[in-house]
């Protein structure tokens, strides 16, 4: 089985990232061949600043790295290092109906919220199915927000391959967690480095403390039970207490007795303790570019072997 999955370096990574995908990242390296990369190109539709784009390209790297993916057993590369993925970009964009990125969600929220929308927005889905697609993946670990554009992935590839009556394209099954399908931000919207409503992985400590803080909470009084329903303290405390002692929280929770500050402190320290030694290693790793940079090379050229033949059966099809 080929897993395959990307986020791209557009800002700090957020405990959405995690949860939502960079943990199953990690879950998933031994049950099959996994390809894992830093979407720098989708990056380039929010980034514009040169220095700024390679920096946050290399922090991404360490945060995969620090988090637990193993370069002995994933493939780690850039995505700009598979110079293939723009050409096929290009041959399956030929196929795509337009009516199908008119209706994205992405696209259509990021409107919505009166972002002034470009091509790179536009054609983004397009580029994120080759990414798919070019390695004949088998599945995609990824939050719910990434469904749709899973679901285009197969569906453009089913175009393509009746178009030219061949099969060009393997068909990608998504694999979403119903647990962490969407983690909350701080105002209780899905968390999203454009809601500026992130908790971050590996940010100054003393503004994530603050964030976890200022989680929207209503206003039952702390000797009244707490409602479960639509509460993002709730929602994260769920995800990130260790099993042993979420039922105990729980039943605290439920019971009444505590205000949420008290609830707060916990998270702060499940915080603590599931990200402390990512921490560590993120600062290590920090402080050794060459190594980075080594470990991506390497992941490149495994990467562009693996593509070599699906690009080759592309360009057979279509008569390049
Ligand atoms: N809140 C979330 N809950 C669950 N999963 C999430 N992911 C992101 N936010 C959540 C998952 O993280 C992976 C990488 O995401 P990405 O940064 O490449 O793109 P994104 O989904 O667009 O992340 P953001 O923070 O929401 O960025 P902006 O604000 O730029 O759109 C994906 O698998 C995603 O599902």
């Amino acid at each position: 089985m080929r897993i395959l999955s990307g986020v791209q370096s557009s800002g700090t990574l957020h405990i959405g990232n995690y949860y939502g995908a960079l943990k199953q990242f990690v879950d998933l390296q031994n049950q099959g061949e996994a390809l894992y990369f830093i979407a720098n190109l989708h990056a380039l539709t929010t980034v514009r600043d040169a220095a700024l784009a390679r920096k946050l390209t290399f922090e991404t790297a360490v945060a995969f790295l620090a988090l637990g993916v193993d370069p002995k057993r994933s493939v780690l590369f850039r995505q700009s290092d598979v110079p293939e993925i723009t050409e096929a970009f290009w041959v399956l964009g030929t196929v795509v109906p337009m009516a199908h990125l008119e209706r994205a969600h992405s696209f259509k929220d990021k409107v919505a919220k009166g972002i002034a929308p470009d091509f790179g927005l536009f054609a983004y889905p397009v580029l994120m199915a080759v990414d798919i697609l070019l390695y004949d993946s088998d599945k995609v670990p990824v939050g719910k927000d990434q469904k749709q554009h899973i679901e285009f992935a197969r569906d453009w590839a089913t175009v393509f391959n009746t178009t030219y009556q061949s099969q060009v394209f393997k068909l990608p099954e998504p694999q979403i967690q119903e647990a962490t399908a969407v983690i909350p931000g701080i105002d209780g919207e899905k968390m999203s480095k454009s809601y500026n409503n992130t908790i971050d992985l590996f940010g100054d400590l003393k503004a994530i403390e603050k964030r976890i803080k200022s989680v929207k909470t209503d206003s039952t009084p702390p000797e009244a039970p707490k409602p479960t329903e639509n509460n993002a303290l709730y929602q994260l405390l769920k995800i990130m207490a260790p099993p042993s002692e979420w039922a105990a929280l729980d039943q605290s929770w439920r019971a009444g007795g505590q205000g949420y500050g008290h609830f707060k402190g916990k998270l702060l320290e499940h915080y603590h303790a599931t990200f402390d030694g990512p921490r560590q290693r993120y600062q290590e790793l920090v402080a050794d570019p060459a190594e980075v940079e080594r470990i991506l090379k390497d992941g490149a050229d495994r990467a562009r072997n693996i593509a070599a033949p699906v690009v080759s059966r592309l360009r057979k099809a279509v008569g390049l």
